[in-house]
């Protein structure tokens, strides 16, 4: 059976490269390799209040009741820009919400749709399931199951030669795609620790080991709260996400300058949600909405102050 579509591996690969995916792996929906740490992780209370993390234990688990009868699972990897975005007033925010692009769930989900039309021509009777964050599975541990690259000591999935620097998506589907099974690659950090001393909240407790309720990137997007007075200054003027651990790691070459793309802080802060809307309303910002935006914006104000 797997036969009959010899190259369907290969040209996939090609057709995603096309459109601009930096890597692809297949493996077959099964335990994922880091599972093991995910419930003593839950456990532990590092989720912080993601309540959802702990639903839908059992899919985590075994990837492949994401859709009955998964033969092959396709992880891709999609780059964003090295330049930080930054607001005319010298703010920035994470690379990954790019603001001048729609959200990339959208934008790779439509990619990924593209891909299975591909996958179908050549299996009229497949089906797929795309997920970009929106299936309760650990997506990095499929990636490094489909031999797309290495876990960092700072949680990130690193592709060797490229960094981290990108957004993961994966393919679920029936279809007989042939490939021989990945190696998982071995970590690279060796010795190296600068990401858990750049984590400027100790959120990255030890190794691998993330505490989401400390991390600036869940504090500031994830949370509805305020973010506390005590957090200020280690904002360092970035007002949404954090990249402190991914930009102390030497596999990210230096980023390009950062590039003004955003209104000033104060634009932001007298901003009203119909404008808000129009200009960011589909954009990675709007998972957090203009009320917290301005919370956060007015928290890395007060750090600059002092
Ligand atoms: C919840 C979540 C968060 C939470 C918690 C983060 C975390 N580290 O768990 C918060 C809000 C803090 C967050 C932050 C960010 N996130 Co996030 N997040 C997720 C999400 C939805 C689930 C992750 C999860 O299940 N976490 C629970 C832990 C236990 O599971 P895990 O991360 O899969 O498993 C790790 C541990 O088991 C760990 N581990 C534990 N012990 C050991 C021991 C050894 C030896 C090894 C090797 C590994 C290991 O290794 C696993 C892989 O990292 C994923 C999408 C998805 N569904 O997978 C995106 C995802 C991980 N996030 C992503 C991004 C881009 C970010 C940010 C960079 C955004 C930013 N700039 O602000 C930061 C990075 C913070 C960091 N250092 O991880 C990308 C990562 C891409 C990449 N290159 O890795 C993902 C894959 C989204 C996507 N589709 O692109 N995120
Ligand atoms: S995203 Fe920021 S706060 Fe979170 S672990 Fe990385 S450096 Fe620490
Ligand atoms: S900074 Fe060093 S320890 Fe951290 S992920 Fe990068 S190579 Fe690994």
């Amino acid at each position: 059976m797997e036969g009959i579509m010899p190259s369907i591996d290969s040209l996939l690969v090609e057709k995603a490269k096309a459109l601009g995916f930096i890597a692809v792996g297949f493996s077959r929906p099964g335990r994922p390799i880091h599972f093991d740490h995910f419930k003593p992780w839950l456990a532990a209370g590092k989720n912080a209040d993601m309540a959802w993390l702990a639903r839908n234990l059992d899919v985590r688990e075994d990837p492949s009741r994401v859709l009955n009868n998964c033969r092959c699972v396709i992880s891709l990897a999609y780059p964003y820009p090295s330049a930080k975005p930054q607001t005319q007033d010298g703010f920035s925010v994470a690379r990954y919400a790019n603001p001048v692009r729609e959200d990339y769930h959208s934008r790779l989900r439509a990619l990924c749709r593209e891909l299975v039309s591909f996958i179908r021509e050549r299996d009229p009777g497949s089906r797929s399931r795309v997920c970009v964050d929106t299936a309760p599975v650990m997506e990095r541990s499929l990636a490094v199951a489909s031999g797309l690259g290495f876990i960092g000591k700072n949680n990130l999935l690193i592709l060797p030669g490229f960094g981290s620097y990108f957004y993961l998506a994966e393919i679920f589907t029936t279809a007989m795609i042939p490939f021989d099974p990945a190696e998982p690659l071995a970590g690279q950090c060796g010795p190296c620790s600068l990401c858990l001393d750049a984590c400027p909240t100790g959120a990255l407790e030890s190794a691998f080991v993330l505490n989401a309720s400390r991390c600036l990137s869940y504090l500031s997007v994830e949370n509805k709260g305020a973010l506390g007075d005590d957090l200020s200054e280690r904002m360092e003027k970035c007002f949404f996400g954090c990249d402190r651990c991914q930009e102390a790691c030497p596999f990210n070459e230096e980023g390009r300058m950062p590039e003004v793309v955003l209104p000033s802080t104060e634009e932001f802060l007298n901003m009203e949600d119909g404008l808000f809307q129009l200009r960011f309303g589909k954009t990675a910002f709007a998972r957090a909405g203009l009320d917290k935006l301005k919370g956060n914006i007015r928290a890395a104000r007060k750090g600059r102050e002092g």
